[in-house]
């Protein structure tokens, strides 16, 4: 048996890419899926056989480390978040909801900040302050000044190239944040419009549209229009704070297991945050999904 990735699915028909040769193998699924109601996704690793590069079978398909909805892909690695400075302006809000998205679904966070270049110095400041307290988190917070880099294309690209490298990767952040810009700097072949929303061109187009995985600086890149819903229906309460990395590390310190660190004594994140270990704005940012998520109404 041979194996490979996923890397569109179109028609019926699973474009295989085999991870050796880099070949892409044409294959249709087995019988058994349809019986099995397993619906083969582009990111998949797979099984197949294949006696040419048109006429092959896809096989079996290997545990998934994470799936993702809108679209239909798994396995995804990395989830680079455009924010922008200004226009939208940024929001750590908004910032931390995207974290605990990519977190809960074991995708490792890029924070990548655009239009540095207009923002005014104190602004400029305030990111800077931000990237202190992200990094020491453990997320790399990427601020390239575009006015400032000779070389822009090449400064972004060995900025990313290290965390590409072998991964499949997804692109979130709000429209007009900077996505398209940010890939056509990553590889200008992907000719993208930019400065266009997405909504103008309407929702039909994404809905009806292929799902494909593009090769990116040694990795695959997923372009993902519905990813940036953000809405967190499947994540249980006592699950959040596995989502701030800062504050899961310390869970273990609280009087209560299974504490929320809401209204709990002797909580370990709430004296983390008296002491400064603990950004205050991100404690704040957790309450608020908290209590968005108490408030959700019971599924039946
Ligand atoms: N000055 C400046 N403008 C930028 C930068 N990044 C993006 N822009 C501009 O911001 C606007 C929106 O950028 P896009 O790349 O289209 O944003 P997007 O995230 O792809 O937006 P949607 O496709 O609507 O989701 C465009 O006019 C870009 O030229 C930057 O770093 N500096
Ligand atoms: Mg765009
Ligand atoms: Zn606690």
């Amino acid at each position: 048996m041979q194996e490979g990735q996923i890397t569109k699915a179109l028609s019926g028909f699973y474009y295989i890419t085999d991870g050796t040769d880099k070949e892409v193998y044409q294959t249709r699924g087995r019988g058994v899926f349809r019986l099995d109601g397993v619906t083969p996704l582009v990111g998949d690793y797979v099984g197949f056989k294949s006696g040419n590069l048109e006429e092959g079978t896809l096989l079996e398909i290997k545990p998934r480390k994470n799936e993702l909805v809108r679209p239909p892909i798994a396995n995804v690695d990395t989830g680079v978040i455009i924010a922008s400075v200004i226009d939208p302006v940024f929001s750590t809000q908004l910032l931390d909801r995207f974290l605990v998205m990519l977190e809960y679904r074991n995708i490792a966070p890029i924070i990548y900040i655009s239009k540095l270049d207009i923002a005014d110095e104190e602004t400029a400041q305030e990111i800077e302050k931000y990237k202190g307290i992200y990094e020491e988190i453990g997320y790399p917070f990427i601020t390239i000044d575009v006015d400032k880099v000779d070389d822009l294309k090449a400064e972004i690209v060995h900025t990313f190239e290290d965390y590409f490298e072998d991964k499949l990767v997804v692109f979130i952040g709000q429209s007009g944040a900077g996505k398209s810009t940010l890939l056509n700097y990553l590889n200008p072949a992907f000719d993208l419009k930019t400065g266009e929303t997405s909504k103008s061109l309407g929702r039909g187009r994404h809905t009806t549209r292929h799902v494909e995985l593009l090769p990116l600086l040694g990795g695959l890149f997923a372009d993902t229009p519905g990813f940036s819903a953000l809405k967190f229906e499947d994540i249980e309460v006592e699950e959040l704070s596995s989502c701030f990395p800062e504050m899961w590390a310390r869970k273990d310190d609280c009087r209560f297991r299974g504490c929320l660190h809401q209204n709990e004594p002797n909580c370990a994140i709430k004296k983390a945050v008296d002491e400064e270990k603990i950004a205050e704005f991100r404690y704040k940012n957790y309450l608020q999904i908290l209590k968005e998520l108490q408030e959700r109404k019971p599924k039946y």
